[in-house]
């Protein structure tokens, strides 16, 4: 089975444990979209419902994770077809830490372990603090946002070259106010931020920034003591919490092939012998992207991204390899894109298929969203 690891990195109270369980809530039935969520484990399937219940219907807020519980959440991605069969498509595991965990200077070594191994860094940013600093307050939160929030999370983001997600926590703090273009050209001046996209986009591994309301608008303000009060009788309604989990697999598909033709690249430009482009080769091209990848490159690649034939043609159709190939969110590529995923529905048979057909969902997602937020994607070059 492929599994996605996915670290997310973001201050105590950020707002990250709030996402996870409403992003869970959002995706465990098979509604909008032709697939959900599982928590197998029932422990923590009711612990995550538990929280998300807590958030809707109590007075209180969850309590924040405590320094040493390391919440793991393993999400089976399941497709359920018109004769009700149900298969497995991959797995997405999510790490969630204290956020106090984040600036401890001590060597902690799960957690580095945890940050190699992700396929994908969750980056949350508390919106609440970005609201702040979108009004230029020269207050305390701006302050530990960008002296020490902000340079903890990117020294983490620094060790690895994975694709990088911003979220963006508390959109309905700041939608009513800031565009995301606004919010995207401050954070650009923060030397820091822009340096590591300049490094993501050498090395062709996306970096996004995703609004997100594990809330939605009304259903909570903000209070003079920093509290946030819930209001009596509003009713939740969550803002694109499944955008970051749909980029996970095309995103993290991208930065490896990346990778892997730099390196081939690199080898064939020093040995002398050059190698016969047409053995050994798994020719991979699509409509945005042509490229080809030794056997031997190809073994590199970890697992989860080794992906069948079919899936990477239906891929390179959407993952730009350069960024001449960058797609370009529309409703038409809409309603090709709902075409294809009632196809590909019809013929889920087995594990391969549901994933086929699960990154069908994903594209569908990924292309509303774009079209809805095009300064999503940070493309500096
Ligand atoms: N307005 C608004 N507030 C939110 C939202 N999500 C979370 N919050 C607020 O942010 C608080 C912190 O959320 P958590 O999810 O517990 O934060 P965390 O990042 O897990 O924090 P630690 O566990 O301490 O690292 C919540 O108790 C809410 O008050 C949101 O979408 N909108
Ligand atoms: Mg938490």
């Amino acid at each position: 089975m492929k599994t996605y690891k996915i670290i997310t990195l973001g201050a105590s109270g950020a707002g990250k444990t709030v996402f996870l369980a409403s992003m869970f809530k959002a995706l465990s039935i098979q509604g909008d979209y032709t697939f959900f969520l599982e928590v197998e484990d029932q422990a923590r399937r009711k612990r995550l419902n538990a929280i998300y219940t807590q958030v809707i219907t109590a007075d209180n807020w969850p309590e924040g994770t405590k320094y040493g519980d390391v919440s793991e959440w393993t999400f089976n991605c399941r497709v359920k077809v018109p004769t009700l069969d149900t298969y497995t498509a991959c797995q997405f595991t999510y790490f969630d830490y204290a956020g106090g965990r984040l600036i401890d200077s001590e060597e902690d070594a799960e957690f580095t372990n945890i940050v190699q191994e992700s396929s994908t860094i969750l980056g949350l940013l508390d919106g609440k603090k970005i609201y702040s600093l979108m009004k230029d307050s020269n207050d305390l939160a701006v302050n530990i946002f960008l002296n020490k929030d902000l340079p903890n999370i990117l020294k983490w983001m620094n060790t690895s070259r994975v694709p990088i997600h911003f979220v963006i926590s508390k959109w309905d703090l700041i939608e009513n106010e800031f565009s995301l273009r606004q919010v995207r050209e401050r954070l650009l001046k923060i030397p820091a931020f822009e340096e590591l996209i300049h490094i993501r986009n050498h090395a062709n591994s996306p970096v996004r920034l995703i609004p997100v309301s594990s809330i939605g608008s009304g259903f909570a303000i903000p209070q003079p003591d920093g509290s946030m009060k819930k209001i009596s009788g509003a009713i939740p309604d969550p803002f694109q919490v499944e955008v970051p989990l749909a980029c996970v697999l095309p995103d993290g598909l991208q930065a490896r092939l990346s990778e892997v033709k730099e390196k081939q690249q690199e080898i064939e430009k020093t040995s002398k012998s050059k190698p016969n482009i047409f053995s050994n080769v798994l020719v991979f091209v699509g409509k945005a992207a042509q490229i080809s990848i030794n056997v031997a490159s190809w073994a590199f690649i970890p697992p989860e991204f080794q992906v069948e034939k079919a899936l990477l043609h239906k891929l390179s159709e959407s993952i730009g390899l350069g960024l001449e190939g960058r797609r370009k969110a529309s409703i038409e590529r809409e309603e090709k894109l709902n075409q294809e995923r009632n196809a590909s529905l019809k013929l889920v048979k087995d594990e391969e298929t549901a994933l086929m057909h699960a990154v069908d969902n994903f594209a569908v997602i990924q292309n509303k969203f774009e079209r809805v937020f095009p300064d999503s994607e940070l493309i500096l070059m």
